[in-house]
């Protein structure tokens, strides 16, 4: 059980240090020297970009979006121009962006990795061929999920028990659930995986996790006011799913 308080670990580690190091140059801001070099790089594919870069369409609306979609990295509902400047921009080396936007989201071909080939599928998409083979715009495949999202719930510190479901979109594969697995949580949350809802767990542990595969039921009871976490985490440690942003309010 150690993999899963290393990587929750580094998640902290990660947050401490994520400042940009770049700071004059604003993502909202896209610098026009650069343009000339992506039209270039798509010229050279024989497809023509409009003559000006975009218009920022986010990050401002990314927490609004529940449902994430294949290319869109600013999260506002609609893959456009923007979304593929920011790709082209992380890829000429301002990495620093990778903090504003959802990545992942512009990982089109699912390999893993953000590179050119990206940038070619998603250019093709709305400037060139049209064709879509990665379903580019259509809702992504969350590796993980608990259903409620935990969003949905309201848990206060009186030790009651929340039923959820945990999705794994790999059926074979087992994961952990973790909660209050952040150091800046309240200990708050408890943790149950019993078929049905146990006694009362209160007072909460810190790093609670349970194992769970797909379609299991899980339990998760407020224990004390604050703000706590909950963590989906593959056996080797690599975040599936969080909210990092789980209130528990005080007992009527
Ligand atoms: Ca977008
Ligand atoms: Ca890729």
């Amino acid at each position: 059980m150690r993999g899963w308080k290393i990587a929750l670990l580094a998640v902290l580690l990660a947050a401490c240090t994520d400042e940009p190091r770049h700071a004059p140059l604003s993502p909202l801001e896209p610098a026009n020297s650069d343009y000339a070099a992506l039209v270039n790089w798509f010229a050279e594919r024989g497809i023509t970009l409009p003559a000006t870069p975009p218009s920022p369409d986010g990050p401002a609306a990314k927490a609004a979006q529940d449902e994430r979609l294949l290319g869109d990295a600013s999260g506002n509902g609609s893959v456009t121009f923007y979304d593929l400047w920011v790709l082209f921009r992380y890829l000429s080396g301002e990495v620093f962006f990778a903090q504003h936007f959802d990545m992942d989201a512009l990982d089109i071909d699912r390999d893993g990795a953000n590179d050119w080939i990206d940038l070619a599928l998603l250019g093709d998409f709305l400037f060139g061929s049209g064709e879509n083979p990665h379903g580019i715009g259509q809702a992504m495949e969350e590796p993980a999920s608990l259903t409620p999202h935990s969003d949905t719930v309201s848990f206060v510190a009186d030790g009651a028990w929340k039923r959820f479901t945990v999705q794994v979109a790999e059926e074979d594969s087992s994961v952990v659930v973790v909660v209050n697995g952040l150091s800046l949580d309240t200990v708050s949350l408890e943790i149950s995986a019993r078929a049905e809802a146990p006694g009362n767990y209160c007072p909460a542990e810190r790093n609670d996790g349970v194992t769970a595969s797909d379609g299991d039921v899980i339990w998760i009871a407020g224990c004390s006011e604050g703000n706590s976490s909950i963590f989906i985490l593959a056996q080797d440690g690599t975040i599936l799913w969080s909210d990092v942003s789980v209130p528990v309010g005080p007992s009527q």
